[in-house]
């Protein structure tokens, strides 16, 4: 069998996404991936179909681990978010041929379940904490057993993780960061200071430990925003509230920093979503310095090296966290429920409900039920693209928003 056409899809049903569709000399087969990268979404579509696909035509889609070292290893520049979010999005729908041609779903091929299905969080972000505790309500309504609490900051302009007024329901769905901005053609500009968010997390927990109980997992996003020091005092102070986990408490330029944080706590951490390899992730998981590996699959070469960074993860008793919010595709989502219902050591997974527009163009996303998420067990991935949809929804400009300081200076979004 060989591959006979690798076709891009650039479409904005209601933000960007890059879609990859394999075709195959076999009539009617052909895989799905994502490759999806917010606010580059053009250089990952560039890189697959001036760069990539010239290399795969006539290859056969079954030799998905020479392709993706030929890719990784054969460019000689290897590793980074463009390159591994355009890796992954080839993978991806390679595994979903592979799917198809064998008639298994892909967590079949990965081994066979290991659990009835992945274990879902989702965000609960408010402009105050009794709104914040609202948020969490809805969400437990809705069967969610982990959910990530977020809150406006006191003085600060357009908190992380906090979307605009809306329904418990918009919360649930909302994610921050696209279509931002003037006209959403310019990054839209926060103001951060850090001494009044390390005041007001330990606060927003005791509020929604004392209103809610310690029954629900709550854990909470730092957003690679603070220093080491700053990091061990926050997850110091949130030991009472027996979080889940903080998340990306430091920039991935320091992961060697996250020794201090475990010197001062036993807060588990979680991190990785700007970490696009095994490589990348090593020394957090051979010193057990984080509890959570949360990569983003579409950014990190797709199901091939994620599994292998769970198998590293699961000899360091890390579990796995991937990164799954709206701004990645529906096949990466399916791809993440696939690896998650057959690992050993899967931990919880991130998840969003896409809207009617986004179903309509990729129909076949992931289901959520009582808390947990599910793939039907039909062949390949299970999620699709409607090349005809994407047609009426074209590319949008848009940035993620940009953080600065009381004083102007830029820190991370
Ligand atoms: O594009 C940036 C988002 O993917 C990121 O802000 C989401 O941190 C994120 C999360 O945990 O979902
Ligand atoms: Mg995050």
């Amino acid at each position: 069998m060989k591959i006979t056409e690798v076709r891009v899809v650039v479409t904005c049903p209601d933000r960007n996404y890059v879609a990859v569709k394999i075709l195959t000399d076999q009539p009617g087969l052909y895989g799905v991936g994502d490759a999806t990268l917010n606010g580059r979404e053009l250089s990952v579509a560039a890189m697959i179909s001036e760069h990539i696909a010239p290399l795969l035509i006539g290859r056969d889609p079954g030799q998905i681990e020479d392709i993706w070292q030929s890719l990784y290893r054969g460019s000689y520049w290897r590793g980074g978010p463009v390159q591994m979010t355009a890796v992954a999005g080839i993978d991806i729908a390679l595994w979903d041929i592979k799917g198809k041609l064998a008639g298994m779903p892909v967590y079949s091929l990965l081994g066979g379940r290991t659990r009835v299905g992945a274990l879902a969080y989702t965000h609960a972000g408010g402009r105050d904490f009794i709104e914040a505790e609202d948020r969490v309500r809805a969400a437990v309504a809705k069967g969610f057993k982990v959910v990530r609490a977020q809150v406006a900051i006191p003085g600060s302009v357009g908190t992380y993780g906090v979307g605009g007024a809306g329904s418990a329901a918009s919360v649930l769905t909302e994610h921050p960061g696209n279509l931002q901005g003037d006209g959403g053609r310019m990054p839209s500009v926060e103001k951060w200071e850090p001494s009044p968010y390390l005041r007001t997390i330990p606060a927003l927990f005791d509020h929604l430990r004392n209103a809610i109980g310690f029954e629900v997992e709550l854990f909470h996003d730092v957003h690679e925003r603070l220093t080491p020091i700053q990091a061990a005092r926050l997850a110091r102070e949130l030991e009472p509230h027996r979080i889940l986990f903080l998340e990306d408490p430091l920039r991935p330029e320091y992961l060697e920093s996250f020794r201090l944080i475990r010197q001062h706590s036993v807060t588990p951490l979680g991190m990785g979503e700007l970490l696009h390899s095994r490589w990348d992730c090593l020394p957090l998981l051979t010193e057990q310095l984080i509890d959570y590996i949360r990569c983003d699959i579409g950014h990190a070469g797709g199901i091939t090296e994620a599994r292998k960074i769970a198998a590293v993860a699961e000899t360091f008793h890390v579990q796995t966290a991937w990164h799954g919010p709206g701004d990645i595709g529906p096949a990466t989502h399916a791809a993440n429920v696939h690896i998650d219902i057959s690992l050993p050591n899967f931990g919880v997974q991130e998840m969003v409900f896409f809207s009617d527009a986004v179903n309509e163009v990729f129909p076949g996303a992931p289901t959520f039920r009582d808390g947990y998420l599910n793939v039907a067990d039909t062949p390949g991935l299970g999620n699709d693209i409607n090349e005809e949809a994407a047609k009426k929804y074209p590319y949008q400009r848009a940035y993620l928003p940009v953080t600065r300081r009381a004083d102007g200076s830029v820190l991370d979004w």
